[in-house]
């Protein structure tokens, strides 16, 4: 059978597309050396988001995101994990409330989408 291969990897390639769907909600986002890993994290209202939180400083930081009402601290090279679902659309700023740490560039904007 030459076909089946064929039918396989299409299967495969489906399978791979499903995956890349349902993560879109999720993020990752590294602290190190007084920035986050991204600036800017584009998510859907009303769609869960799963952000996945590094700490990689041999330092605390923390993660916060005050109108969504989230305050995280972490410990140096600690990770930590916050799953929330943005209701209204809008450009909200994420930034680390350690003293020093948010002028220091340790900032970002979180993007929802209608
Ligand atoms: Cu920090």
């Amino acid at each position: 059978m030459v076909l089946r291969p064929f039918l396989t990897s299409l299967i495969f390639i489906w399978l791979l597309a499903a995956c890349a769907g349902t993560q879109t909600g999720q993020v990752a986002l590294n602290m190190q050396e007084m920035s986050f890993s991204q600036n800017e994290i584009q998510v859907q209202a009303g769609q869960p988001v799963t952000l996945h939180l590094n700490n990689k400083d041999g330092y605390a930081h923390a993660f916060d995101l005050d109108e969504f009402d989230i305050h995280l601290q972490l410990a140096a090279e600690e990770t930590a994990e916050i799953t929330f679902t943005p209701t209204r659309s809008g450009t909200y700023t994420f930034y680390c409330s350690s003293p020093g740490h948010q002028a220091a560039g340790m900032a970002g904007s979180l993007v929802v989408g209608p």
